[in-house]
């Protein structure tokens, strides 16, 4: 069985090397526990009022899963949740996997909880295929709040699928699980195949993403509509560059 590479938060060319060689792995030290603990004070309310597949569409929900918690607008939740988007290793590796400035495509929080099966395995790149780009323009991050285990949900990552021709499936032993303490992020391109795991345990796996993708791309999340205005409107100005608001433009209406 294949095993992700973890890294040292502070080891950029470590970083940079292992998501070239096999598309995703453990970003080490990602968050501190300080701000772990903050992070997941912040969101605790809004998580235990959601209910268990809260989707729009049959469709979404064969995808998303019946025992997952999706959380969109994470900004809402406060300036800790903001430190999460705008964290410098992810400011600083984005632009390089991309080539060019970012902007956020989508913050989620993903939950899994006990009963969940294992997601469909695909790649996130394939939310643009339409447009057929080929280079690489999606970089990933999903913050482990909880510790990720194989038996808790942990994120299915295939090594090296970014390089695969589109059609190729992976088989049962080309599987990698990205097992790491909470506080770790599991950091992938949007060309490597990957999926939520399956929780046979009683816990429920914590997982914060966000998608970071070239500033001329359209986002898959629209923050004018998934935040309230008063959110929008004491952000950092470089944090509402990221959600692609100009600062100007937004303030006036609000
Ligand atoms: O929850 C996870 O670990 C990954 C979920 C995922 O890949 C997705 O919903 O696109």
């Amino acid at each position: 069985m294949p095993e992700l590479q973890q890294v040292d938060v502070n080891d950029r060319e470590g970083i940079l090397q292992a998501l070239e060689q096999d598309g995703g792995l453990v970003i080490l030290k990602y968050l501190s526990d300080a701000r772990l603990e903050r992070v997941r004070n912040a969101l605790a309310r809004a998580i235990s009022g959601l209910p268990w597949c809260n989707t729009y569409h049959a469709y979404e929900d064969e995808f998303f899963g019946h025992k997952t918690k999706r959380l969109h607008g994470l900004l809402q939740y406060g300036a800790e949740l903001e430190a999460c988007l705008m964290h410098p290793r992810a400011l600083d590796l984005a632009p390089r996997v991309v080539g060019g400035p970012v902007i956020m495509s989508t913050g989620e929080l993903m939950a899994i909880g006990p009963e969940e099966t294992q997601q469909r395995l695909h790649r996130d790149a394939d939310s643009w295929r339409r447009s057929g780009l080929s280079k690489e323009f999606l970089f990933s991050v999903n913050i482990a709040l909880t510790d990720f285990r194989r038996e808790n949900g942990a994120t299915v990552v295939v090594p090296g699928s970014h390089h695969w021709p589109s059609d190729r499936q992976p088989n049962n032993g080309e599987l990698a699980f990205a097992e790491m303490p909470a506080g770790s992020a599991l950091a992938y391109l949007g060309n490597v195949i990957h999926s939520g795991g399956e929780n046979v345990t009683d816990e429920v796996r914590m997982g914060l993403y966000f998608g970071y993708i070239p500033s001329w791309l359209r986002p898959l999340e629209n923050p004018v509509q998934t935040h309230p205005a008063d959110t929008l409107a004491r952000l950092q100005p470089a944090t509402c560059q990221l959600l692609g608001l100009s600062e100007e433009g937004f303030v006036a209406y609000v």
